[in-house]
């Protein structure tokens, strides 16, 4: 790979969602999110652990920063939670705005680019009360709820992402009730993303309306997209099956958001107003493509989709998925191709290693280098294929909480010992930080 494939303003960088890292679950005027509620439920989360006080962000902010600083991070992709800024509805708490106001002025000063997602899933509880992103005047709180984070950080933010995977959000959540609401009712699926669709496009319809003059605004929405494959590829029905998950993962979402319609089988429901799906095609600057891993499906009659994914075969690279670097280029060539994209972020890739024995190995992360060395080369080939792509976010800057997992998964560039809120960097954070180094001096270091 020549050292010139990764543009000069490429934005190297890390993601983090609040939920996950912040902790401060009541502080400062702050109210319950669906995720306290579910946390709190027997059996829900691994050890019944909770996100309380996670890595405590909350007030080890600056020390946070000061590390993403010294990994020479480029950008720093994070989320706010809502029920921090509007812990009541229509109430706005100042002291949520501030806070995050802290973290944006660290980010710059420090040359980071700071990329906002609105929403990674902590719903205020009061809006799940009446029935979360099942019914639809949910939607008007969040335009309203991303229309005044806008205002307030419009002038010092470029880059905004309304929603994180959708995707999750509608079927772990509404469908397999493994993440917050915990809801089983796979038909409220279609109507849940739906409403997550139409308050995407009309908050992007009301922030461009603000759009100042003296900064480039770009917004965008982060979707997770997987490599998909039939288990076994000579039988008919698990064909079958990977065709309708991938019409679940992908034509449901990219076709509204690009083309203005839904695949046939999503249409003509009662839920569909009129002018929804122009709301929805509303244009975007660029599309967030959360990649980590393949998935083989096999045909299941018992599950109401229809088809189980099937567990990945162990590997040293993760304890979680399938390490499939193939994929992301095939992922994003596949959509490139047959979309029209301005710009795509990278805006999740990362792996949670197999669990070691000791803190030391732990730290010393091999496999974690490999998994994002291997995945950085398909995203330069990609970049030479002329795919337009900007940025390269790893999942996670920390390890945090990881939803139903609780902290038994650990994701991060930096190590967090949870007694003592002790960071670590871990070697793939000091590798990641040395490669960005190297790219900034056009030396030629992944291959
Ligand atoms: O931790 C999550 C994140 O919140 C959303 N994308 C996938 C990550 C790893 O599972």
């Amino acid at each position: 790979m020549k050292n010139s494939v990764f543009p000069n303003n490429f934005l190297w960088g890390a993601a983090t969602s609040a939920y996950q890292i912040e902790g401060g679950a009541s502080l400062d005027n702050k109210t319950d999110s669906i995720w306290d509620v579910f946390c709190r439920k027997k059996g829900a989360i691994a050890n019944e652990e909770t996100g309380d006080i996670a890595i405590d962000h909350y007030h080890l902010w600056e020390q946070d920063l000061k590390i993403a600083k010294d990994l020479n991070l480029k950008a720093y992709r994070f989320s706010i939670s809502w029920p921090r800024i509007f812990p009541e509805r229509k109430k706005q708490n100042m002291k949520g705005i501030e806070f995050y106001e802290k973290i944006i002025d660290t980010l710059i000063q420090y040359k980071i680019e700071p990329i906002i997602t609105l929403f990674h899933w902590d719903l205020p509880k009061y809006l799940q009360d009446l029935g979360g992103w099942a019914n639809r005047d949910v939607v008007e709180d969040f335009v309203e709820y991303a229309t005044y984070v806008f205002d307030k950080y419009k002038g010092k933010v470029k880059y905004w992402i309304t929603h994180n995977e959708p995707w999750v959000v509608a079927n772990l959540g509404y469908a397999y009730g493994v993440h917050a609401p915990g809801i089983i009712s796979p038909e409220l699926v279609p109507k849940v993303n739906h409403h997550l669709l139409l308050s995407h496009g009309l908050a992007v319809q009301s922030m461009r309306s603000m759009q100042p003059s003296q900064v480039e605004t770009k917004i965008g929405i982060g979707l997770n997209l997987a490599a998909i494959f039939p288990a076994n590829s000579q039988l008919e029905k698990d064909r079958t099956a990977a065709n309708k998950f991938k019409l679940e993962m992908y034509d449901q979402y990219l076709q509204p958001l690009f083309k203005g319609k839904y695949p046939p089988n999503l249409d003509n429901k009662d839920f569909i107003r009129a002018g929804d799906i122009e709301d929805i095609k509303t244009p975007v600057d660029f599309l967030g493509v959360n990649y980590y891993t393949k998935h083989n499906i096999q045909s299941d009659s018992n599950s109401y989709s229809g088809y189980k994914v099937v567990e990945p075969s162990p590997n040293s690279f993760s304890s979680m998925w399938d390490f499939y670097p193939e994929g992301i280029f095939e992922v994003i060539n596949e959509i490139h191709s047959e979309y029209t994209i301005k710009e795509i972020l990278i805006t999740e890739n990362g792996t949670a290693c197999n669990h070691k024995t000791s803190a030391n190995e732990e730290v010393n992360d091999n496999q974690r280098i490999k998994y994002i060395e291997e995945h950085l080369k398909q995203v330069a080939r990609l970049i030479c294929e002329g795919v337009p792509i900007s940025g390269y976010f790893y999942w996670s800057l920390f390890d945090n909480f990881e939803w139903a997992f609780g902290y038994d998964k650990r994701f991060g560039l930096v190590s967090v010992d949870y007694l003592t809120q002790k960071r670590t960097i871990k070697k793939s954070g000091e590798w990641l930080a040395q490669f960005i180094e190297s790219k900034r001096r056009k030396i030629n270091s992944v291959t």
